[in-house]
């Protein structure tokens, strides 16, 4: 770099009159200049880095004293601190701090007084988005247990998988889960308690909601959740990795006690009111929303579902001031018919990602000036990013300080072979700024994976070995990205088995053997294809059929519709004479992506999921039109 000053000519202050002032004044413009030219980002980077360092800090401190706080110690240290306080606010409801440790109290004395549950036992949650989601997840805290959150549009043979997977010792299930459970209580495995949260409830399930009520609400021995490692599990939730059904990744109380420090970071005080309506079941929502409140002290406004045409209404009734997102809710709410006095709330914050550019600028400009912050973290990987500069459609910036600390490559991919691309000697290459390329983090000591419940090999899957020496380890996050020459990063497409869609990761296999258990099925490949105007793919289901049967289009929607949750469903089939043999398997299913949905292009039948008529039906050049007009919505 330019010494400071070394472009001027010394004798152009003449007089010589404190010319080492001017110097110095000139110097600094001149760095100052380029510093905005080279690193336009330097003092926002170093600020992000200053906090990075102070929550390391923190942590560390109270390593040294001997004294491990968890998420649940700082919940329970705001409880005494500021009992009134509104914690959760729900369907017009306030629930203080105090409320919250209360009734977790009670879940923690029934579970103690009327089970054998012990520390470090698993239990599995299926519940919606309702207070006593937190209370039951507390109260078990509270015992040491490990929480295993459920997604809760899964069902049957997919819940099943679930739950054995966490292999917990008691299920809880929310009111509106009943049904759910009762399809599945014959065949799950000996062993697991189910309890609801319920007055009235059938033979073989406890009703929780019964034994709450004469239950006390003492406090319970710190002793019972006290830890000693903060590796230990904290929770299991679900994830879509790159293969295969869902996977119960391992929180440890570090990764959760890093991830509550998330909203702090991001610029959030203590008076802030958190709108939340992503599922409690992500990570997002209750590892970076829930743990984020309680290491503020904020307030949470919660939300069973998502709703478009409340949102504005709920945020000006609460007083909002930031909330959580995914890109698609972005987009629900721009395609909302516009209404007066759209930009009259108080919301300032926005946290969350996906939100692509296009949608990113409209909703700016529709809902007024809301800082909206990125961020990009897997579940269970090890990595993390934060835009913290807020530009337009980038998930965060890979800067010089942030490389110090986390080691992350964007690497060479095949998209047709579907693995990673290996020079003559095996190696793995980085990709040039602006092409996409596979993002994977060393794994070691310092930046460890956890792996996954249950299943050794799943876990060794997530990870390359090799990858640019012998013997290093990487974590393979499964998600394409840029990087563009100023270092920001953008989400590009996933990779393997599993594509995005309605803010879920839809497991390819999954769905391919639930068509495949219908008797005239062949083979099902599933796949995702871009559809425009939505965020991620839409499913599509490539099927053949058994010699001599015929396709009973209802037959496949009611399949999918009673085994596979919404966003699962194939919103199209299209009907092949049979599985083209051309090369391999997977070289196949990136042709037929690419091909698309369209019957213009596509000679073999295709069928659309028609949600009224309850069936298949096939898919004409008028009902794409209007697919891709916006008419029909998916
Ligand atoms: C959590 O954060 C601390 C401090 O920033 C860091 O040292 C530690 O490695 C992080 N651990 C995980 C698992 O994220
Ligand atoms: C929102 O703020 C206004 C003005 O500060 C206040 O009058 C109102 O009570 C607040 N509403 C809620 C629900 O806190
Ligand atoms: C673990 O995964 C492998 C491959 O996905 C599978 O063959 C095996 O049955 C699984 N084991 C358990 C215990 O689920
Ligand atoms: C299918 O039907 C044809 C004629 O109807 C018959 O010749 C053939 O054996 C059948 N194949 C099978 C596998 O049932
Ligand atoms: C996502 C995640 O857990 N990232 C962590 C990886 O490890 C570094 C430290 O080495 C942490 O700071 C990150 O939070
Ligand atoms: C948390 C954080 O640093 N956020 C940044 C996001 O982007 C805006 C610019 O629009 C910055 O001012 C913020 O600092």
């Amino acid at each position: 770099m330019a010494e400071p000053g070394s472009g001027l000519p010394s004798g152009l202050a003449a007089p010589t009159f404190l010319p080492w002032l001017t110097g110095l004044v000139a110097g600094m413009v001149f760095l100052s200049f380029l510093q905005k030219l080279l690193y336009p980002y330097f003092w926002s980077d170093l600020w992000y880095l200053l906090k990075v360092v102070r929550c390391g800090l923190w942590t560390g401190k109270h390593r040294q004293k001997g004294e491990l706080v968890t998420v649940l110690d700082k919940f329970l240290i705001q409880a005494k601190k500021r009992p009134q306080k509104p914690f959760i606010i729900y369907e017009g409801d306030i629930h203080t701090y105090e409320d919250v440790d209360r009734r977790s109290n009670k879940v923690a004395h029934v579970f103690l007084n009327h089970s054998p549950l012990k520390r470090g036992d698993t239990v599995a949650l299926l519940m919606s988005n309702e207070p006593d989601f937190i209370h039951v997840w507390f109260g078990l805290a509270k015992l040491g247990c490990v929480v295993a959150f459920l997604n809760s549009n899964v069902r049957s043979v997919s819940l099943l998988h679930c739950i054995r997977s966490c292999e917990p010792r008691v299920l809880v299930v929310g009111a509106d889960f009943l049904e759910t459970i009762e399809d599945i209580l014959p065949s799950l495995p000996e062993g697991i308690s189910v309890w609801a949260m319920k007055d009235s409830v059938p033979q073989g399930i406890t009703s929780l909601k019964e034994k709450l009520s004469t239950a006390t609400d003492c406090r319970v021995p710190r002793s019972h959740h006290a830890i000693s490692n903060t590796k230990s599990p904290y929770l299991y939730i679900f994830t879509s990795g790159t293969t295969g059904l869902p996977k119960a990744a391992m929180i440890c109380h570090l990764v959760a006690i890093n991830s509550s420090i998330g909203l702090w970071a991001f610029g959030c005080t203590s008076d802030d009111i958190i709108y939340m309506t992503l599922p409690l079941y992500h990570s997002a929502a209750s590892l970076l929303g829930i743990g984020g409140c309680i290491e503020l002290g904020a307030t949470c406004v919660l939300r069973k579902k998502f709703s478009a045409s409340q949102f504005w209404n709920d945020c000006r009734k609460y007083n909002v001031t930031v909330f959580q997102y995914i890109g698609e809710l972005c987009r629900y709410l721009c395609k909302q018919p516009k209404r007066e006095g759209e930009k009259d709330h108080r919301v300032r914050l926005a946290i969350g990602n996906g939100a692509r550019s296009d949608v990113w600028r409209e909703f700016l400009d529709r809902f007024g000036n809301i800082k909206i912050c990125e961020f990009y973290g897997a579940t269970e990987g090890n990595i993390s990013f934060m835009n913290h500069t807020g530009k337009i459609g980038s998930v965060g910036r890979a800067n010089f300080f942030h490389k110090l600390f986390f080691t992350f490559h964007l690497i060479k991919y095949d998209f047709q072979k579907d693995e990673p691309i290996r020079d003559e000697q095996g190696w793995c290459c980085d990709v040039k700024k602006g092409e996409p390329g596979l993002l994977i983090s060393q794994v070691n000591e310092k930046n460890p994976f956890f792996g996954y419940a249950g299943n050794k090999t799943q876990t060794e899957k997530k990870l390359l070995c090799d990858v640019f020496k012998k013997g290093d380890v990487y974590f393979n996050t499964g998600d394409l990205m840029v990087q563009d020459q100023e270092n920001f990063l953008y989400f590009w497409d996933r990779i393997g088995d599993t594509f995005r869609w309605k803010g879920e990761n839809v497991a390819t296999t999954e769905v391919g053997a639930i068509i495949g258990m219908l008797d005239f099925i062949q083979e099902a490949n599933v796949y995702g294809v871009v559809v425009p105007g939505y965020e991620g793919k839409a499913g599509m289901a490539s099927i053949t059929l058994k010699p001599n049967k015929s396709l009973d289009l209802e037959k496949v929607y009611e399949q999918v519709v009673t085994f596979l949750p919404a966003y699962a469903r194939p919103q199209f089939l299209r009907m092949q004479e049979k599985m083209e043999a051309t090369g391999t398997f997977k070289l196949q299913k990136f042709k037929l992506v690419e091909e698309g949905f369209s019957p213009l292009k596509i000679s073999d039948s295709l069928y659309f999921m028609d949600n009224l008529k309850k069936s298949y039906v096939p898919l004409t050049k008028e009902i794409y039109d209007q697919i891709i007009l916006g008419k029909i919505k998916l």
